[in-house]
């Protein structure tokens, strides 16, 4: 009996000695405004694609007056699949259908309007390009988007309470009928002139009422508990404020959702974020690879280059947003082969840029890290793994963290992540490169968040160490990456 007592006790002083060594400290204070886990998600996919396709493609115009006849619509090849695999070897996660435009011609055969696929040639009135995109991305492993223009320029109804019920009843089919849909656009064009059944006329509405947006939303979500919805005033993903696909230099994921209007927002404020912002919003880019969001055949030669989409890459994702390029399928319902070629072409640039990590068997120090404890230790940052980060004690301005490379490197890419799930905090930044044994200053920096790309002169050093100026919180950052551009850049 007593040598069981004793044993117990051995044991009890055993494991607590154990589990003090393997305690493994918590996580950093998060900041009060954090990202939901389905917003993180999204953000990880960075590059999503656009569809803009209807009746437009086939009248030539970029917005349809609500009038065209659906006998128009008849796209013989189409084939959304081409569309599926040229997003897929581009590089994008998730592909966004035009369901409907503002023209309010519908894809799928909407049971609420004749005004659709149902009444066109396409497949003997029997097609449903919706369920054809759906089919395509589940095929090739791509997430779904739908865009449901909130004007309809078709709709009899529209700018009266009706409308909003023949709106809502379009949301239940198409977030009802086709499965997981991960994302749902509303633009913000609103009102204007239009057929409105023949009305012919010049119909206004009040933005900030006239579509009762919390009911809409809480219906979308209701529907889909894990889509995110994309608006110029959120609530998930927000509009980047321009159609360049450019985010601000320095760019908060963080805004006040109660300043944003649908269709009325400020571009400027859209374009930065807002340090003291007290909503998460994901920030996402959106551009054209052509002129147009549609196909329009005078513009084939007007294809945006490899070039241009690179330096859009490092303007949206390299800025911490999220980057939506558009594809416009042509009349016979194909993607041009000039889209394909330029949008190919960029993605194998960008992966001869950023295949080589030139900091991977680099060893990293800092002037503090947490607790001193492995956990938090600088190695982090290069480790490869999403989840771990570099953290230093509170209080730590600047915080340095210093990578020292095997042998000299000559490098012009950066690439930088805070632990977002955290909280974004950095506000002040630079970056120095040692080189002959004296440290020079090769960027200055405001914003990193999710992610931050650096493009600079080709700089040869030893050693490189990112210097946070300041901060709202703790210092933490999750990723250090350095590469050599190639030269197709
Ligand atoms: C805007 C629309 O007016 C354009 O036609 C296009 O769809 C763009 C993505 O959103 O609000």
């Amino acid at each position: 009996m007593q040598r069981t007592k004793y044993f117990t006790l051995f044991l009890l002083v055993l494991l607590s000695g154990c589990s003090q060594k393997t305690d493994v400290p918590a996580d950093i204070p998060a900041n009060s405004v954090v990202p939901s886990p389905q917003q993180l998600a999204y953000q990880q996919l960075e590059f999503v694609g656009f569809i803009h396709f209807t009746v437009n493609t086939f009248t030539d115009k970029e917005w349809g007056y609500g009038d065209e006849s659906p006998e128009i619509f008849n796209p013989v090849e189409l084939d959304a699949e081409q569309w599926a695999r040229t997003a897929k070897a581009a590089g994008m996660q998730e592909l966004i259908l035009t369901a409907k435009h503002h023209d309010g011609f519908c894809l799928w055969p909407s049971a609420y309007t004749e005004h659709s696929v149902k009444n066109s040639p396409y497949k003997n009135g029997e097609g449903d390009i919706v369920q054809e995109l759906v089919d395509a991305c589940r095929k090739h492993d791509l997430k779904v988007g739908l865009y449901l223009s909130p004007w309809d320029r078709n709709h009899p109804d529209y700018g009266k309470p009706e409308y909003i019920t023949y709106y809502r009843n379009q949301l239940r089919e198409l977030l009802t009928n086709y499965g997981e849909i991960n994302e749902i656009w509303f633009d913000g064009a609103n009102g204007g002139d239009g057929y409105y059944g023949g009305a012919n006329e010049v119909r206004k509405i009040d933005r900030a009422t006239y579509y009762d947006w919390p009911t809409t939303f809480a219906l979308v979500k209701e529907l889909q508990p894990n889509i995110k919805i994309f608006s110029d005033a959120g609530p998930d993903l927000h509009w980047i404020g321009n159609e360049h696909g450019f985010a601000g230099e320095t760019f908060w994921s963080t805004i006040e959702a109660d300043s944003l209007v649908i269709g009325a927002s400020d571009p400027a404020y859209l374009n930065t974020g807002d340090p003291e912002g007290e909503d998460w919003i994901v920030g996402q880019c959106d551009v054209s690879i052509r002129p147009g969001w549609f196909y329009h055949a005078a513009q084939d030669d007007q294809v945006k280059s490899p070039q241009e989409l690179l330096d859009i890459y490092y303007k949206s994702i390299g800025r911490n947003a999220v980057l939506l390029i558009n594809l416009p399928p042509n009349k016979k319902g194909l993607l041009h082969a000039n889209d394909i070629d330029s949008l190919l072409a960029f993605r194998e640039i960008l992966d001869e840029t950023f295949t080589h990590n030139l900091a991977e068997d680099a060893t990293a120090t800092a002037n503090n890290f947490r607790q001193q404890h492995p956990k938090f230790d600088p190695a982090r940052v290069l480790d490869g793994v999403d989840s771990s980060y570099w953290a230093t004690d509170e209080g730590i301005l600047p915080a340095e963290i210093s990578i020292q490379f095997r042998e000299a490197q000559t490098f012009d890419r950066l690439l930088i992540q805070e632990p977002i799930r955290f909280g974004q905090r950095i506000s002040a930044f630079r970056v120095e490169a040692k080189a002959e044994g004296r440290w020079q200053i090769v960027h200055r920096g405001t914003t990193i968040g999710y992610k931050r790309l650096l493009r600079m002169n080709p700089v040869t050093a030893n050693e490189i160490r990112l210097v946070i100026e300041d901060t709202n919180n703790t210092v933490a950052i999750s990723n250090i990456e350095v590469y050599k551009a190639s030269d197709r850049e």
